[in-house]
């Protein structure tokens, strides 16, 4: 039986998957329910693993919005579910630049 914890002969992909489930428990466990974001939560996260791209997660208003659009059943917190949500739609974003600067550099 394959542990799905072993960081070893994994590919990429199955490293980034862990990565972003032990990044969840990392700031999850902090306060409340161990397996949600609290707000506060959420915002050290922010700050600490996505200040590249979300820039301002100091300001109390962007972590606002981020919860509110994130918090798909409205409980306050953030599961790991809509984590995913928020991973993935900046990972998109991300891919958008990508190939948007893959076409510039392309045209002749
Ligand atoms: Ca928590
Ligand atoms: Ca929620």
């Amino acid at each position: 039986m394959s542990n799905p914890t072993n960081t070893e002969n994994v590919s990429t992909l199955e490293t980034a998957m862990q990565l972003m489930i032990q990044t969840f428990h990392k700031y999850s466990g902090d306060e409340g329910d161990k397996y949600t974001l609290s707000r506060a939560e959420l915002k050290v996260m922010l700050s600490a693993e996505l200040g590249n791209y979300l820039g301002n997660a100091q300001d109390k208003e962007a972590v606002d919005k981020v919860m509110g659009d994130l918090d798909a059943n409205n409980d306050g917190e953030v599961d790991f579910t809509e984590f995913v949500i928020l991973v993935g739609a900046l990972t998109v974003a991300c891919n958008d630049f990508f190939l948007e600067y893959n076409d510039k550099g392309e045209k002749k």
